[in-house]
C-alpha cells in the first residue's frame, strides 16, 4: 500500500502511514451562528468575529475535496436543551457574568439553545443530507454523545479536526479522542479561537513530547496529499 504520510508537524501524519475513507473521518466543531455570527454568543461576549470566522474559506475548501473522495464528514453542535436541564448551573452563571446568558433571548434567539437560529450551523458549512450531526451539551464531542459509537461502527480511527474554538471544543474533543486511540491531525487554519494567542497555544501543546495529541498541518498540505487521490482510487 502506497505511503500517504502528510508533511505534517511534529510528526508524518497518520503514524502507520494509512488514510482514506474508509477509516478516517473530518469533524467540523460547532461552526454554528453563536461562536461565529453577528448577535451571536460569542459576539454577544464582546469578542472579535472575525477571529472565528478566519476557518469559513479554508474549511469550504477541505470539505469541497474530502466530500469528492467520500470522507465521512461530521458535525457537531454546542447545545442545551430549551428547558435548560442539561446546563450545568456553573456554566449559566459564568456566561451571565459575559452578558450572554444561555438560555437567555439575544439577537440571534435563545443563547446556546437547540433549535434557534444561533444555534444552527452557518450555511457556508451546512451539513449535506446523510452526514453525521452531534449535538453536545459540553465542550468535548464525546461527553453525553453517541459519536464513539458511531466512529467504531464505521471503522473509523483516524480523525482530522477543525472548527471552533481551539483551545476549547475541539482541544477537548482532540485530547477525549486522543485518550480513545483515535489517531488525530487538526487543521491550524480551519480552527480558530476567540483569542489569536490562545488558538497559537493549543496548536502548540499538540507539539510537546513529540505529539502528545497527535499532529498538525494546514489545509494547504492536507490538499496536497488529498491531491494524489481520486473519487474511484480513495483508497
Ligand atoms: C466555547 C466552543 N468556546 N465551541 N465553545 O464555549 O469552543
Amino acid at each position: 500500500m502506497p505511503d500517504y504520510t502528510l508533511n505534517s508537524t511534529p510528526y508524518a501524519w497518520p503514524f502507520d502511514g494509512h488514510y482514506s475513507p474508509s477509516n478516517t473521518a473530518l469533524i467540523i466543531v460547532d461552526m454554528q451562528t453563536d461562536f461565529c455570527g453577528k448577535g451571536g454568543y460569542v459576539d454577544s461576549m464582546g469578542y472579535d468575529i472575525a477571529l472565528t470566522r478566519a476557518p469559513i474559506k479554508p474549511l469550504q475548501r477541505v470539505l469541497a475535496r474530502m466530500r469528492e473522495l467520500g470522507f465521512p464528514i461530521i458535525h457537531t453542535r454546542e447545545g442545551h436543551r430549551p428547558d435548560l436541564s442539561d446546563l450545568p448551573a456553573n456554566k449559566r452563571w459564568r456566561s451571565k457574568r459575559m452578558h450572554a446568558e444561555i438560555g437567555a433571548e439575544g439577537p440571534c434567539g435563545r443563547i446556546l439553545v437547540r433549535g434557534e437560529p444561533g444555534w444552527e450551523i452557518i450555511p457556508e458549512l451546512a451539513p449535506l443530507e446523510g452526514e453525521v450531526i452531534i449535538d453536545k451539551p459540553g465542550k468535548g464531542s464525546f461527553y453525553a454523545t453517541d459519536l464513539e459509537l458511531i466512529l467504531r461502527s464505521r471503522g473509523i480511527r483516524n480523525l482530522i479536526l477543525s472548527g471552533i474554538t481551539t483551545d476549547v471544543c475541539v482541544h477537548t474533543t482532540l485530547r477525549e479522542a486522543n485518550d480513545r486511540g483515535f489517531e488525530c491531525l487538526v487543521l491550524a487554519d480551519c480552527c480558530a479561537a476567540t483569542e489569536l494567542k490562545h488558538h497559537e497555544a493549543a496548536l502548540s501543546m499538540i507539539h510537546m513530547q513529540g505529539g502528545i495529541f497527535g499532529a498538525v498541518a494546514s489545509s494547504e498540505v492536507l490538499l496536497e496529499g488529498l491531491s494524489h487521490r481520486s473519487p474511484t482510487l480513495a483508497v
